[in-house]
């Protein structure tokens, strides 16, 4: 069993955590209805009413909440409680339309600071941690997200957010950083400028990783670990419904833990809007069952994930989420084949010789589909004859053809030519004009 921020919570019987989230949707559902017309007017649309949902089952009875919702009604439309109680405001950039704006109460920063502590105790973080905080400051949420909650555990909380990351690396050696929070390409940044400044690895302290607001795969966290040495922890959130620490995953590594005290999650089948069973994959759906000031109820999140409802080694009793697969609307459809970017990054990493820095260019001509996917070498491979780098590009295209059923060209190209991001990585260049 692990250590715990919060044992009595994290660890309650499945029963104790019905019972908990009833009673909170049951209280959530009320307040909405009463101090949020769109919900209200959703609501009666459907005939249902409060007193309709009586336990945390009844949440199938409860209309969907979409991005556009908020959209509609920005910026502040869907907040609950008035602006006097609102403390802080978030957005989301938003690929496109308007940014999705979010606020909180100081109970909601509590709620957060609290779910931020469990989700660091979960990777090992204590007073003792120097805990460099690497994402984006500002209206993105991981910055002051992961900030709060580290402060709350009562480490040495270093802000530095994203950006100059020769610098970052000099704070990470003089000030002892132990636990880098930031998303999972800047950590490879930083892994790469570390190398490039000519620091050993192991002189450093650094124990602990919390890596995520982007998808990842698996070969992604052991190529960080390995060029970091440290253990790699992915921590899922969205900030719709809070920001960072919606879920983690503990020491075992076999899902995200989902704080289901606060967010009651559900799988639903994208099409047709039905929930579906335990361990199969769907589109994740959060409510928001304690919050203030932006209580959303049955989020569509768009992320494909499935759900295990079965006690962790670790003792924890929360439900876990498998590991974003990709989202129901970044998939890219090629010639009609379904592909997600992460299928590509993890037939990268599976081939190796290259680093995993890659962009993926989809375009059409003359109707037809075409996509490029242009990797960057390990400099060894690069400095070799062609023939290698032409093998290398041989085996990568049969990989993509076998995995994803359809053919890419691929082209291999100098170390340091892909751009670096500091914050989420753009890996898509979508070009076609449907
Ligand atoms: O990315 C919040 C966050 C900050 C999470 C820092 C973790 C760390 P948004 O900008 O609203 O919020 O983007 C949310 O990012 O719906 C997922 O598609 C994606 N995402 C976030 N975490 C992960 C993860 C923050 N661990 C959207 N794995 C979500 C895969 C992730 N995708």
């Amino acid at each position: 069993m692990s250590k715990m921020w919060n044992e009595k919570v994290e660890s309650m019987s499945r029963d104790e955590i019905f019972a908990v989230q009833s009673e909170n949707l049951r209280q959530t559902v009320k307040r909405v209805y009463e101090n949020v017309p769109f919900y209200r007017a959703k609501m009666d649309k459907e005939g249902v009413l409060p007193g309709d949902i009586k336990d945390a089952a009844d949440i199938v009875k409860l209309p969907y909440t979409y991005k556009q919702d908020l959209r509609d009604t920005y910026p502040f439309g869907l907040f609950a409680v008035p602006m006097d109680e609102v403390v802080r405001i978030h957005a989301s950039s938003g690929t496109t339309g308007k940014q999705t704006v979010v606020g909180y109460t100081r109970k909601d920063l509590d709620t957060w600071s609290e779910i931020v502590a469990r989700c660091l105790t979960m990777a090992g973080a204590n007073k003792s941690s120097v805990v460099q905080v690497s994402y984006g400051y500002g209206l993105f949420t991981g910055g002051l997200g992961a900030h709060s909650g580290a402060e709350k555990v009562g480490a040495t909380v270093v802000p530095t957010s994203t950006g100059n990351t020769a610098r970052q690396v000099t704070v990470m050696q003089d000030f002892g950083t132990t636990v880098l929070c930031c998303t999972p390409s800047y950590a490879l940044f930083i892994a790469e400028t570390i190398e490039q400044m000519g620091i050993d690895k192991n002189a450093l302290k650094l124990k602990t990783g919390i890596f995520g607001a982007e998808p990842w795969t698996e070969p992604m966290r052991a190529e960080i670990e390995r060029r970091l040495g440290i253990s790699a922890h992915d921590i899922y959130g969205l900030s719709e419904v809070m920001g960072p620490g919606v879920s983690m995953d503990c020491e075992y590594k076999n899902g995200l833990h989902i704080w289901e005290d606060h967010f009651l999650p559900e799988i639903i089948n994208p099409e047709t809007g039905e929930q579906m069973g335990d361990k199969e994959n769907g589109e994740l759906v959060f409510s928001c069952i304690t919050k203030e000031a932006l209580p959303l109820l049955r989020y569509r999140t768009h992320d494909v994930s499935s759900l295990d409802r079965s006690t962790c080694a670790c003792g924890r009793s929360h439900a876990r989420m498998a590991k974003p697969s990709g989202r129901t609307d970044d998939m890219l459809i090629i010639r009609g084949v379904n592909v997600f970017p992460s299928q590509i990054e993890s037939v990268l990493l599976d081939v190796g010789d290259t680093s995993p820095h890659y962009m993926i260019y989809v375009d059409r001509k003359d109707n037809l589909d075409i996509m490029e996917v242009q990797i960057e070498v390990s400099d060894s491979v690069f400095s070799d004859k062609v023939r290698t780098l032409e093998d290398l590009g041989g085996k990568i295209r049969s990989r993509l053809d076998s995995v994803l059923g359809i053919s890419a060209k691929v082209r291999l190209v100098e170390p340091g030519t892909i751009p670096r991001s500091e914050g989420k990585a753009k890996r898509v260049i979508d070009k076609r004009v449907l």
